[in-house]
């Protein structure tokens, strides 16, 4: 979706401030916490919104150091934030902020058209909190929702969370556990990103060897068809023979999940 950078704060409560989103709930032992309980806080754009809807103004730019861990997270912005113990093996989750109550119980659902990606980094060596880490360190993937099987259609699209599984080998520890969601856009360097750190120490037997590591930000580069996604002969999105968007031609991000 395009935002207009006017501030217009009013006519976005009108319209349910629908462009506007931030991951700020973990889902854990299959319940959702409360706001930042175990997320790093972000800041509210510079642009006028109001601070809930605000926070959720997508960043721009592959090389914008906030895509570390989301507007102005570290130094971290909730210092008292906790951190989620979770087993290697279970499902967890991250959600979406609302329903608002300043706004008629408005309820975002994800609706960027575009992936989902969960990363995991472990807290460096000499460190004790997770508060300490800016999140400058290598990164590998743990889980990716893309375009549906056999359906020309989003995974994430209508949700309220990305639910995933932390791989069951994964090597104990405390680590940042980074979302990305962005929107795939035909015009390039104009991809939206929506990004969130939780705090976690994994427990389990461990025994995996975590690989393909990134690092943000520029982990990625304008061109990647993944962020990019276009027809070169139109310069619009792929397209089937009904004129729709053609999700079958999307190429998906390296590196590659570890699945442990
Ligand atoms: C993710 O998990 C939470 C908690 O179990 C659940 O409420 C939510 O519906 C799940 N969402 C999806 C899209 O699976
Ligand atoms: C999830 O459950 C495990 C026990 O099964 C517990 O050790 C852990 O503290 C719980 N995590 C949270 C964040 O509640
Ligand atoms: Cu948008």
């Amino acid at each position: 979706m395009k935002h207009s950078t006017i501030a217009v704060s009013a006519a976005l409560l009108a319209q349910g401030a629908s462009a506007h989103y931030v991951f700020s709930r973990l889902v854990v032992n299959n319940t959702v916490s409360s706001d930042f309980q175990y997320i790093r806080d972000v800041a509210a754009s510079p642009n006028g919104q109001p601070e809930i809807f605000g926070k959720g103004f997508p960043l721009y730019g592959l090389s914008n150091p906030e895509l570390v861990c989301g507007r102005d997270a570290f130094p971290v912005r909730n210092p008292a934030i906790s951190t989620a113990t979770v087993l290697a093996g279970d499902d967890v989750g991250f959600h979406l902020t609302g329903p608002y109550s300043d706004d008629d119980g408005y309820q975002p659902t994800i609706f960027h058209t575009g992936p989902g990606q969960v990363f995991l980094s472990k807290l460096p060596d000499g460190m004790t909190n997770l508060n300490d880490y800016d999140g400058k360190g290598d990164f590998f993937k743990i889980a990716y929702a893309g375009v549906k099987d056999k359906e020309n259609e989003w995974v994430l699209l209508g949700n309220l969370a990305m639910n995933f599984t932390i791989p069951p080998t994964t090597p104990p520890g405390k680590y940042l556990m980074r979302l990305e969601h962005w929107m795939a856009d035909y015009r390039k360097g104009n991809s939206q990103w929506y990004v969130s750190c939780a705090h976690v120490e994994i427990k389990g037997k461990g025994g995996g060897t975590p690989s393909e590591f990134i690092r943000f930000p520029n982990a990625y580069s304008e061109e990647d068809p993944s962020i990019w996604f276009h027809d070169p002969n139109t310069g619009d999105f792929p397209k089937n023979a009904n004129g729709d968007v053609d999700l079958s031609k999307y190429v998906a991000p390296k590196p590659d999940v570890w699945t442990g």
